[in-house]
């Protein structure tokens, strides 16, 4: 059941009888579901609810003014918009309560997210690209708060960039960039600062954005009046309202249980936000939750008695009701009748989702049993196994842990017994475990002929006398050659775009390229990141700048719960390639010289971070991007860019694999491995070590994540027999993963003469000035000294003591 989307037709009385009757019933749909949906986590059937009940006819009025190739980027609230854009039905929604991992019965998220986070699916299953501009589509939603707001900001962009841009397949992906990015979030999440940096990015953008926020006056338990100032989210935003001198948003404001004035305002918003790309506010007040928030409480416990009845009766779907027998539309019997058959449909709906989520588990369950009963005739242990046994039978609802967990336990009654019984218990394990596995771990990467590691290297070649050149040029003239070859590519971050970055590594492009494609922002580091994840998850390949590494903390959240997890979330039915460009490390003082890697790797799996040492490997690792369909952070070296560097002859060709390690010099006493800018004071040591007669091996690693896939430190390793990381972040941090990797990935232990040993920064940050660096970060006399304690202790005499 979906709303009736051709509101453009003059239609009759009949027909337009017939359209509200038709969006009632959604509303009581939906509203159905929510009430079945909490009993069923109530009873134990799914673990958690969230649900849209009270916030239902908005959505209808928001789904009506909704075309083919829109977005959305929204929150848990919007079922009904979902089931009115043809989205949802009754079973999906049960069978993301029931969190079912089949995608075919569960399509949002193959049951990873719990219900109420709404997805569409942008690729196929395959990892291409569907034609977008055929389908609604709703970017997959995050659960914190306000999360959806900088990827709405991208969404957006997209439309101006493909109405604007010329040269840009736009086959599958816009019409003239007619489509709208429409958000939505509750009122109390406005005070989230992600919202205001949206609203003012799009504000300065002037992007196609429709943003309703859904006022129903609590955020939990929380008032209004804890929430937003003067409690009215668009009275404290008047200011942004445009006029004749200035560009600005057009605001609105309705009842949420107002049909008519919804119908009405969803319309005009959308005209304007289509035609003229202004970014749209939709303040829809006096919603309510009958319900309350969430399973995980009751809203009775927060709310007096006046507030209890005013929701009662100003619930959107008993007002609506109200008004369709107040307009003679149908009487309240034809009403009763309708809601007592959607009672019946939903009932059945949700009955089916339940057999379609249990089905596949009992046959599995069978299995088990099958096998625990067999196990257990043939075993001396055969009570416990039967015990076992008869638990797990016991079971009315067994989910795959429970069948696990039996299983794998009986396995330890017959450790030291040899039968068929056993061989067959234990290849049905391991094969359901490798079967069931994936359905929970797939797609943290794209699995797709894109992924990035399936890229092959290019080297760069030179000519006999290529120009010895500043580091930035090589990355000047790479992006040059990267924005004429792909004409969807596009770069944008604080100074990016008239002075062509702060390093210059974009100079001149903005001239030749154009400010849309080469551009300025503003100060707003999350948003910039959500800019990027929009328009890529809309077929664009935007490169978003962060200008340095100290602060990409303030997008990482974005990055993390975002970007990160696009691919997983959706099982691989979306992607956002966004590259992310930073500089970073060996600067001066606490904020231009951090290096918060381990921080980040831990943060973004699902994202590869790249370290480069030199501009021409940074400009390989682009190249490789661009070839590739996911997201990644590559870290320039801050000090790098007025290094000499020789200026390739194949510039925009060459491509830096992701995952190989490079051995930027051999030695047969100590593998030294380390990355970026650190790598300079690691080559200078290794030069000093060997005028005392110490051959030390250096590895760059390149590539934090994915990390050296061929294994090639530990072949250096078995060479040397003895490791140290030297890393410019804290202890326990990159240089942890980096030691983790090797000794527990690549099992370098048995390798091993002498303690493996890292060598990081003090746990503070780095203080100012030359000093302060020396003090702060290993320096090369602590490189040098590190390693020469490793060959002391190893040999005294060969190796006096220092000090
Ligand atoms: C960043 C973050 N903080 C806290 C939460 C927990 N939380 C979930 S919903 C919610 C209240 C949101 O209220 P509102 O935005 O008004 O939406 P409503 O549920 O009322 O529709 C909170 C605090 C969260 N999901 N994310
Ligand atoms: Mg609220």
């Amino acid at each position: 059941m979906k709303t009736n989307l051709n509101t453009k037709t003059e239609i009759t009385f009949e027909d337009f009888k017939a359209e509200v009757l038709n969006d009632y019933k959604l509303a009581v749909t939906s509203r159905e579901c929510s009430l079945l949906g909490r009993r069923e986590v109530l009873t134990g059937k799914a673990k958690f609810g969230i649900f849209g009940d009270g916030k239902e006819i908005p959505q209808i009025a928001w789904a009506k003014a909704f075309e083919n190739g829109d977005f959305r980027s929204g929150y848990y609230r919007d079922q009904t918009f979902m089931m009115a854009i043809g989205e949802l039905t009754i079973e999906q929604f049960f069978a993301g309560l029931y969190a079912n991992t089949d995608l075919k019965e569960e399509p949002m998220s193959a049951g990873r997210q719990m219900g109420g986070h709404f997805a569409t699916h942008s690729l196929d299953a395959n990892g291409n690209w569907k034609n977008l501009t055929e389908q609604k589509n709703s970017s997959a939603d995050i659960s914190p708060t306000a999360g959806q707001m900088p990827r709405l900001l991208g969404l957006a962009q997209a439309s101006k960039i493909y109405r604007q841009v010329e040269g840009i397949d736009t086959t599958k992906f816009s019409n003239s960039g007619n489509e709208i990015a429409w958000g939505t979030i509750g009122n109390a999440s406005t005070s989230e600062g992600l919202f205001f940096e949206t609203i003012n990015a799009a504000g300065v953008l002037q992007v196609p954005m429709v943003i309703s926020i859904w006022d129903d006056n609590y955020g939990i338990s929380v008032h209004a009046r804890h929430q937003t100032t003067k409690e009215n989210i668009s009275e404290i935003l008047k200011g942004f309202q445009r006029n004749e001198d200035d560009k600005g948003y057009e605001i609105f404001r309705v009842d949420g249980w107002n049909y008519p004035e919804l119908m009405d305002t969803y319309q005009r918003a959308a005209k304007v936000s289509r035609r003229e790309h202004i970014p749209v506010m939709i303040h829809v007040q006096e919603l309510t939750q009958p319900q309350g928030h969430s399973t995980s409480g009751s809203h009775e416990r927060y709310k007096n008695k006046e507030r209890l009845a005013w929701e009662a009766e100003y619930d959107c779907n008993v007002q609506m009701r109200k008004w369709i027998i107040e307009n003679n539309i149908a009487s309240d019997e034809e009403l009763t009748a309708a809601e007592r058959e959607i009672k019946k449909a939903v009932r059945e709906g949700k009955k089916a989702a339940w057999s379609a989520f249990i089905n596949p588990i009992y046959a599995e369950f069978k299995e088990a049993i099958n096998l625990l009963d067999q196990l257990a005739s043939t075993s001396p242990n055969g009570v416990f196994i039967r015990k076992l046994k008869n638990d797990l039978e016991t079971i009315d609802e067994p989910l795959r842990r429970d069948l696990l967990s039996a299983t794998r336990k009986a396995l330890r009654y017959v450790v030291s017994e040899s039968s068929v019984a056993k061989t067959n218990l234990q290849n049905w394990i391991t094969n359901y475990i490798d079967l069931i596995q994936p359905k929970y771990s797939s797609h943290l990467h794209s699995e797709s002929q894109l992924n990035a590691i399936k890229q092959t290297e290019i080297k760069p070649t030179y000519d006999a006398n290529s120009e010895e050149v500043d580091g930035r040029v090589v990355l000047r003239e790479n992006f040059d050659a990267i924005f004429s070859k792909y004409p969807e590519a596009l770069i944008f971050g604080e100074d990016a775009g008239y002075i062509g970055d702060v390093n210059q590594g974009l100079e001149g492009l903005q001239e030749k390229y154009g400010e849309l494609r080469v551009s300025d922002t503003g100060i707003r580091e999350a948003t910039i990141i959500g800019q990027g994840i929009g328009m890529a998850m809309r077929g664009l390949r935007p490169i978003a700048e962060i200008q340095y590494l100290d602060y990409i903390m303030y997008a990482l959240q974005i990055m993390s719960d975002d970007l990160a997890t696009v691919q997983y979330r959706t099982k691989g039915r979306q992607k956002a390639p966004l590259i992310v460009r930073t500089r970073g490390h060996r600067l001066e003082g606490i904020w231009h010289s951090g290096s918060q890697m381990g921080g980040i790797i831990n943060l973004v799996r699902g994202i590869h971070v790249l370290v480069p040492r030199n501009m021409t490997k940074a400009a390989g690792f682009y190249n490789t991007l661009l070839e590739s369909d996911e997201p990644a952070l590559v870290v320039e070296c801050l000090n790098g860019y007025r290094l000499k560097e020789k200026l390739p002859n194949n510039i925009g060709d060459f491509k830096t694999p992701l995952g190989v390690v490079e051995t930027i010099r051999e030695g047969e006493d100590i593998t030294l491995v380390s990355y970026g800018s650190t790598l300079r004071l690691v080559e200078q040591a290794a030069k000093e070590l060997q005028e005392v007669g110490i051959d030390a091996e250096i590895i760059d690693v390149q590539s934090l994540l994915p990390f050296d896939l061929n294994h090639d430190i530990v072949k250096s390793i078995a060479k040397t027999n003895r490791l140290m990381i030297i890393d410019e972040d804290v202890k326990g941090g990159a240089s942890a993963y980096i030691l983790d990797q090797i000794l527990n990935e690549q099992n370098a232990f048995e390798y091993l003469d002498s303690q493996p040993k890292t060598l990081a920064s003090k746990p503070h940050r780095p203080a100012y000035g030359t000093d302060g660096d020396y003090f702060s970060k290993p320096s090369v006399e602590d490189i040098f000294e590190a390693i020469y304690d490793v060959m002391h202790e190893l040999s005294p005499d060969n190796y006096p003591k220092l000090r």
